[in-house]
Formats: structure tokens, sequence, C-alpha cells
């Protein structure tokens, strides 16, 4: 059965608009791209249009839900070595449920890329111990977590030594690495990366700043091991993460929510009643004597500051205009309904976005955070910067 070697889906001839199409008269047992593939390669193509149908139908989500452990689950009966990959922005959604489930006993290295865009004020120690706390809570038992950035090849050269050495412990018998985490985390990015390395072969993989790239596991032989053995490593689906807007959201509003370089912080000096909209996506109300927001977001995704009083009229004649995304109301359902969290500052406080990022908050105050479901929020309480 030969496969798309871009996205690794079956490749198949009858459905041009499913992943794995080649025309009929191509050779499907020499390598191929599919066509989906060749479109996301060289003409941008749009499918975020199949993943907000995806994300939008409950029934669809879970059977996908279903489909991923189906495909993953060996990993917990092999003697391997997971990397488990998750945004350095969106800590708190990038650790998959139940993910003992599918990793077992095995070790698990976390990689938290895309540092690259964090600001160089943030503290990155105290974010490990973030991601440290939240493995642990997920009962991953983990003291290998590394930032990385597959941009700027930060830190990847070690990871690569150490992965292979690891292949090569003689108490070790596992010949798979596999990289499993949320989609558009940068999976196969990293393993681009490792193929130019150690290959010398130019962006193998299909990459795509919208979810669902890859569609199936992808098996990419890196040498033997210790006992001769070929080893491989191993790309996989994103997990479809209904926490993060980033998985269904059009290419529109990706090009504004994900940060193209590192984010450049701006602060807000608040006081009284002041409200402040991330886009269409996030308000925040805050009642103060003087309190600072610093936004840790995306320098394209547009903030509309305004004294609550005449927040409702400015959100009204601004919103898919100027305060987007979302662009329409196709799309603001898409999100969900709006929740609120009442938050009392007394000093500092960290709300992460996700999918858009992170505002640190000092001084006190109460602040109502109105938010798509499609959003989660998280509050935490360590000074970041
Ligand atoms: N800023 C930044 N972006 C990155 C980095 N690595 C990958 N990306 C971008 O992240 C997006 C997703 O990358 P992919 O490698 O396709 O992600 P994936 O996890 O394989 O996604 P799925 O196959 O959908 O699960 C692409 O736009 C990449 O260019 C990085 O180190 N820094
Ligand atoms: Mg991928």
């Amino acid at each position: 059965m030969s496969r798309c070697i871009g996205c690794g889906a079956i490749l198949q001839t009858t459905n041009e608009l499913l992943p794995g199409y080649i025309p009929p008269s191509s050779d499907a047992e020499s390598k191929a791209y599919c066509k989906r593939c060749f479109m996301i390669r060289h003409h941008n193509l749009d499918y975020s249009l199949d993943n907000l149908n995806l994300m939008s139908n409950p029934e669809l989500v879970k059977q996908k839900h279903h489909e991923y452990m189906t495909l993953l689950q060996n990993i917990k009966n092999e003697n391997c070595l997971v990397l488990l990959m998750i945004d350095a922005l969106d800590i708190y959604t990038g650790i998959i449920p139940d993910i003992k489930k599918i990793v077992g006993n095995n070790p698990v290295w976390i990689l938290a890329n895309k540092s690259d865009l964090f600001p160089k004020d943030l503290k990155l120690n105290k974010i490990k111990e973030k991601i440290e706390k939240i493995s642990k809570d997920n009962g991953l038992d983990t003291k290998n977590v590394f930032f990385i950035s597959c941009y700027k090849e930060h830190n990847v050269d070690v990871i690569m030594e150490r992965m292979f050495a690891n292949l090569n412990k003689k108490h070790y018998p596992s010949n798979n690495i596999y990289i499993i985490g949320s989609t558009s985390v940068g999976k196969s990015t990293f393993i681009n990366l490792v193929l130019k390395k150690y290959a010398k072969t130019v962006d193998l993989i299909t990459t795509s700043m919208e979810a669902n790239t890859t569609t199936n596991l992808i098996k990419i032989g890196v040498g033997k091991n210790h006992q001769g053995k070929e080893c491989y490593l191993i790309d996989t689906p994103g997990y479809l993460n209904e926490r993060s807007i980033l998985s269904c959201a059009p290419l529109e509003t990706l090009k504004i929510l994900v940060p193209k370089n590192f984010i450049r912080v701006k602060t807000y000096q608040l006081k009284e009643e002041q409200t402040i909209y991330l886009g269409g996506l996030v308000r925040m109300d805050f009642k103060c004597e003087k309190l600072s927001a610093s936004f840790y977001v995306s320098d394209k995704l547009y903030i509309h500051r305004t004294k609550t009083m005449n927040a409702e009229k400015a959100y009204e004649n601004l919103k898919f205009k100027e305060i987007v995304p979302p662009f329409n109301e196709e799309e603001l359902k898409m999100y969900g309904k709006n929740h609120l969290v009442k938050v009392k500052v007394e000093n500092s406080i960290n709300i992460w976005l996700s999918g858009i990022g992170i505002v640190h908050i000092k001084g006190s105050g109460e602040i109502t955070i109105t938010h798509l479901e499609m959003v989660m929020v998280t509050l935490d309480y360590d000074e970041l910067s």
C-alpha cells in the first residue's frame, strides 16, 4: 500500500477532495505527493473549511479522537521513546488528554517548540516549572522538558544527539521514536529538520500553518541501532485540540493570531473602569485604581481599548471591521458561546488564552474576562518577566 510522502495518506485515485488523491495515470508505487499536499506546498491551499466543518460537528470530532487513539494504540505496547511536542505559548492545552493511555510506561520528553516567539523578558525557568507541573498532573513523570525552536534550530541538535544516543543504549531495545502532539505545534517541521541535518533531504514532509496537515503515520528510517535494527522516527497526525481556536480558525484568522516573529510586548496602564478587546475573541473589563496589563500576543492582533461604559457600543460599531477576528457572524458562531471568568487580582496574575497568548497583569483590581468557548482561559500567579 503506497502512501503520500508528504502527509502519510494512503494513495488513492477515486476522490480528488480527500488526502491521498493522485490522478489514475500516476505510478502509485513510486514516491509521490498527493494532490492535497501538492496544493498546500505550491499553491497555499486553504483547507481551513474542512477543519471548520470538522470542529463544528461534535460527532465527527469524537470520531476523529477515536481514530487518533486507534492509530496510536501500539505505542504503549512498544518499548519506545515518545517526543511530546507542545506550543511554548500554549502550555495549558498542549498535553493531550489521556496521554498516559497512549504512551503507557514509555519515557516521554516534552519539546516546547516555537520558543523563538518568546520575548527576552519572559522567565523560561518559570514556564518550564509550569510545564513540569502540568505533565505531572497528567501522570507523566518527566524531567525532560526542553524549549526548542525549529525555526532558529535552538536546542534541536541537543535533542537529536540525546535521541540517537538513547537508541544505542543496550538496555533500551526500542527502535522507534514517535513524535506526538496537538495539530500545528511543529511536529513535521521538526522531522524535516532532522532529515535536513542527517540525510540532507529538504522539506520532505508537508507542513502548514493550518491544522490537520499530517493525516497518517509517516515512518522515516534514521539508521541502525546497536542490534543492527533499523530505527524509525515516526511523525503522527496532530491531536485535534478542541480547546484551541487554532484548530479550526480560517486562514485569514490564523495569519493574525499566529505570530510570525518574536513577540513585542504591549503594555497598557489602566485605571477606573476600562475595557480591552482582543479582536472580537476576548473582552476584558478592568475595575481598578491603577493596574498594568502586558499583552504577549501577535502584533497583528487588534487590541481595542475603551471606557467600559462605551465598550458595548464600540463593539457593535467596529465588530467584523476593526475588531477582528472573527471576520463575520458565521466564524463567530464557530467559536462557541461566551463564557465569563471573574478574577480579583491582588498583586499579579497571568491569563493564558489558548491560541492567542498570555496577558500579564500587575496591580490590584477586578477583571471580568468574556471569552469564546474555543479560547481556553487559564490563570496562574508567578511573575513571568
Ligand atoms: N515560530 C515558529 N513556528 C514554527 C516552528 N516550527 C514550526 N512552526 C510553524 O508551525 C506551523 C505548523 O507546523 P507543522 O510542522 O505543519 O505542524 P504539525 O504539528 O506537524 O501539524 P499537523 O500535521 O497538522 O499535526 C507551520 O506554519 C510551521 O512553519 C518554530 O520553531 N517556530
Ligand atoms: Mg504534521
